[in-house]
């Protein structure tokens, strides 16, 4: 410790404190419905946890129906997206995606039996020692990349972390998902408080922005930490329309360039309102 305060300075102790109380007074908890004590076990240990096939085609063609027409809406910069205000609309056509947030609001018939099935927030709660609080749903197309200015405007398919503290994001695929469409790809193990992360989680909470303090996270890392530490895993999250992926977002991921079709999906992104200052840890570079 004393020789990254040398380093870093005085705040790397307080630092240092913050995670470890985020850890400590608010630890997993283990899930409270039987269906869950696994999906619990893996979520906890692995950062990460896919439900197969989750939901069925009546909730999934409903909602891919109507966010499809509102993505290729906003990809359009059509005028039906009016009611959407502008800060919910992320709408990047050089790199190809396009994220509209507040989902739920604007088509809560679709989006509420996603967001508020009991069996997924029972796992969600769990993880984040009942302190968990919906930020927001958001539903977004990625699509291929135009060029090289667009892969600049977007970091995603950079291996980064969200935030600091524990962040999840639920994932409800409404395409089908393989390796020519984007997948998400994700480290297990990296989300734990480790020290080899620490310079990282350092930069982040002094503030500086995720796209230079990430810069930690490279590929060649993960790669490395897959041959020498058996925790880390790479996962791919691919599969079909109503697969749910339920990912601690602290932990190592990014999404995959697509070289094929489209990849819609949905996701809620839930974060600890009591037990942490979301203010700390810079930017969300979502
Ligand atoms: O959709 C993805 O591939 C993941 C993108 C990402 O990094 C995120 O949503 O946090
Ligand atoms: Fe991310």
């Amino acid at each position: 410790m004393l020789a990254y305060e040398n380093i870093y300075g005085e705040l790397f102790s307080e630092f240092r404190q913050s995670l470890e109380d985020h850890f400590n007074i608010y630890p997993c908890l283990p899930a409270r419905l039987p269906e869950n004590k696994e999906r619990m076990e893996a979520l906890s240990r692995d950062g990460i946890v896919i439900l197969p096939d989750y939901f069925g085609p009546e909730i999934i063609e409903a909602a891919r129906e109507k966010l499809h027409l509102m993505t290729l809406a906003l990809q359009a910069g059509s005028d039906i997206l009016n009611d959407v205000p502008d800060g919910c609309k992320n709408r990047d056509v050089p790199f190809g995606a396009f994220r509209i947030y507040e989902i739920d609001k604007y088509y809560g018939d679709v989006c509420a039996p996603i967001r508020d099935n009991e069996v997924i927030n029972d796992l969600v709660q769990g993880y984040m020692s009942n302190q968990a609080g919906l930020q927001t749903m958001a539903a977004e197309l990625r699509t291929p990349s135009q060029g090289i200015n667009g892969y600049m405007t977007a970091g995603s398919p950079i291996p980064h972390a969200d935030h600091i503290f524990r962040q999840i994001k639920v994932f409800t695929l409404l395409d089908d998902v393989n390796e020519d469409n984007g997948p998400i790809v994700y480290w297990t193990g990296t989300q734990k408080d480790r020290e080899w992360r620490w310079p990282n989680d350092y930069m982040r909470y002094v503030g500086m922005s995720p796209f230079c303090a990430d810069r930690m996270f490279t590929e060649s890392r993960m790669i490395e930490m897959e041959k020498n530490d058996p925790d880390v895993r790479r996962v791919t999250g691919t599969g079909a329309a109503g697969t749910v992926i339920i990912m601690d977002v602290r932990g190592a991921h990014r999404a995959s360039l697509v070289n094929n079709g489209h990849r819609l999906h949905v996701y809620s992104q839930i974060r600890m309102f009591e037990g942490a200052d979301y203010s700390l840890g810079g930017r969300n570079p979502g």
